[in-house]
C-alpha cells in the first residue's frame, strides 16, 4: 500500500506562513489571473479526441531525463512515446507528479504541435486516473514556463495535484507553495525534515501503484 510522505501532514503548517506572506507582501499579481493562466489548456487542444494520444509504450528498461536529472525508471509510471509521467521527489500533496515531454525541452514555446497535444492529452489522462486513485474531487494543472515563472528544473512540465477540500487554507496558496524556493522554505519554514529529497524505494512503491492504474 502506497506510503505518504510525512510532508502532507506538514501542509497546515506550510499555510499559516503562507498567509502571513500574503499579508505582509501584497502580490504584484492576482493569484486568480495567474490560476487561470497557469491551467488554461489550448483551446484546439478542448476538441482533440482521444486519437491524438500517443499509444502507452512498454515501460522497463529505458531512459528518461528530466532536465540535468536522470530518472530512474521505476518513478515513471506512464508514457507514450513523446510524454512519460513521473512521481514526485518532494510532492505537496498526495499525488503530485509531473508529465513531462520526452525530448528535453526548456519551454513550453519550443513543443511541436504533436508534443503540446500529447503532453495535455496524457496529463488529462492521468489527471483523472490520479483524481479518483486519491478519492479526491478536484485537479491543480499547472506549468513554470521559464526561470522568471519559477521553474526550477529547465524542461517542460506539468505539475498534477488532485485537490479536495481543506488541502490549503486558501485554495490559491497551491501556487505559492508550487513556487517556494528551497532556499526560502529551509530558511524560513525549517522543513529540512519534511522537505528532504524521497528515496528511490519510496517513490517506485508509488509509482507501482499508479502503474495499474493505466493497464
Ligand atoms: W518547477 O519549480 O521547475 O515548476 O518544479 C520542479 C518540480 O520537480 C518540483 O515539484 C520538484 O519537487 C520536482 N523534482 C525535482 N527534481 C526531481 C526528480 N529528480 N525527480 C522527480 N521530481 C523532481
Amino acid at each position: 500500500m502506497l506510503k505518504l510522505s510525512p510532508l502532507f501532514s506538514s501542509l497546515k503548517f506550510i499555510t499559516p506562513f503562507l498567509h502571513l506572506r500574503h499579508l505582509s507582501t501584497p502580490p504584484r499579481f492576482s493569484l486568480h489571473s495567474t490560476a487561470a493562466t497557469l491551467t488554461r489548456v489550448p483551446s484546439n487542444l478542448t476538441r482533440a479526441s482521444s486519437s491524438f494520444l500517443q499509444p502507452p509504450t512498454e515501460m522497463g528498461s529505458e531512459s528518461y531525463m528530466f532536465g540535468p536529472y536522470k530518472i530512474d525508471a521505476r518513478e515513471v509510471f506512464y508514457s507514450t512515446q513523446l510524454s512519460y509521467a513521473l512521481v514526485n521527489l518532494r510532492p505537496l500533496v498526495p499525488g503530485h507528479v509531473l508529465v513531462c515531454p520526452r525530448r528535453e525541452v526548456k519551454r513550453f514555446l519550443d513543443l511541436s504541435a504533436d508534443e503540446t497535444s500529447d503532453l495535455w492529452l496524457t496529463a488529462q489522462k492521468v489527471g483523472r486516473q490520479l483524481e479518483s486513485y486519491h478519492n479526491t474531487s478536484s485537479l491543480t494543472f499547472a506549468i513554470q514556463d521559464g526561470p522568471q515563472a519559477g521553474q526550477t528544473v529547465p524542461h517542460v512540465h506539468i505539475h498534477i495535484l488532485p485537490r479536495k477540500s481543506g488541502d490549503f487554507e486558501k485554495n490559491d496558496e497551491i501556487y505559492d507553495a508550487i513556487d517556494l524556493k528551497e532556499k526560502e522554505l529551509t530558511q524560513k519554514l525549517d522543513l529540512d525534515k519534511e522537505r528532504k529529497d524521497r528515496s528511490v524505494a519510496e517513490m517506485a512503491d508509488e509509482a507501482d501503484e499508479y502503474r495499474k492504474l493505466f493497464l
